[in-house]
């Protein structure tokens, strides 16, 4: 109950950010949730923004809140983003895609003027790699990825190396993507050179995507039972 409250209490904080007239990225996430949900409140209080949603999920729950949205080729701006993150360390570099929404999330934060992240305080790390980092791969040759995957975690240094697909607790399928792809979660464990790690994976043919968010985020709200703590 903390820990949502927490997520409460961060996405309040980053209203502050919103002005009238923004086009502002949502994230995903319940913590992103959070943020949609407050951001319909203020919309039905007069505030005039346009959504740019991350996910089909995001989408759904703003529709459902009332928060006017953008269809993403329409989109040639976006002057905020707000999204959560499943780690963050001291330099603001994120882990994020537990969700499974990594791609979008990524092209909207890339794309955005400002990113802000927004998380319950347990998601601060000295080091990343503790939550197994989400990578997003073709479905086309996904275990020769794979492989490939491994070998990055262990040629940029990494403590662990076991890469597993991602399969869906329902129907016990691979998970497919909201861009119709599947997700390795990658073990590193600890991740000592993070920016090694991500150009490693960028190099690997199959890999759409990564769940290294490194210079996308300017702002870190950090969600308490009381209030948030704002770091900039
Ligand atoms: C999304 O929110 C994902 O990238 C990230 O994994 C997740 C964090 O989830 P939560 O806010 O529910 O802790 O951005």
């Amino acid at each position: 109950m903390t820990e949502d409250l927490s997520k409460f209490n961060a996405a309040q904080a980053a209203l502050e950010y919103v002005k009238d007239g923004m086009v502002v990225g949502l994230g995903t996430g319940s913590t992103s949730a959070h943020f949609v949900r407050q951001l319909g409140e203020r919309v039905r209080q007069g505030l005039r923004v346009k959504g740019v949603p991350t996910s089909e999920a995001t989408r759904n729950l703003a529709e459902q809140v009332g928060v006017p949205l953008l269809e993403i080729s329409q989109v040639t701006a976006i002057d905020l983003d707000v999204d959560g993150a499943d780690e963050v360390d001291s330099a603001f570099r994120l882990i994020k895609g537990g969700g499974g929404a990594l791609l979008r999330e990524k092209i909207v934060a890339a794309a955005s003027k400002r990113m802000v992240v927004i998380a319950d305080e347990s998601k601060w790390v000295e080091t990343l790699g503790a939550f197994p980092l989400p990578v997003e791969v073709t479905r086309f040759g996904f275990a020769l990825t794979q492989t490939r995957v491994g070998e990055a975690l262990r040629t940029s240094g990494c403590a662990g190396g076991e890469v597993v697909l991602r399969i869906s607790g329902k129907a016990n399928e691979p998970v497919i993507t909201d861009g119709g792809n599947y997700i390795l979660d990658a073990h590193a464990e600890r991740i000592p050179d993070p920016e090694a790690l991500a150009v490693a994976l960028k190099n690997i043919a199959g890999v759409v995507e990564h769940g290294l968010f490194i210079g996308l985020s300017q702002v870190v709200i950090l969600g308490k039972a009381k209030g948030a703590d704002v770091k900039q």
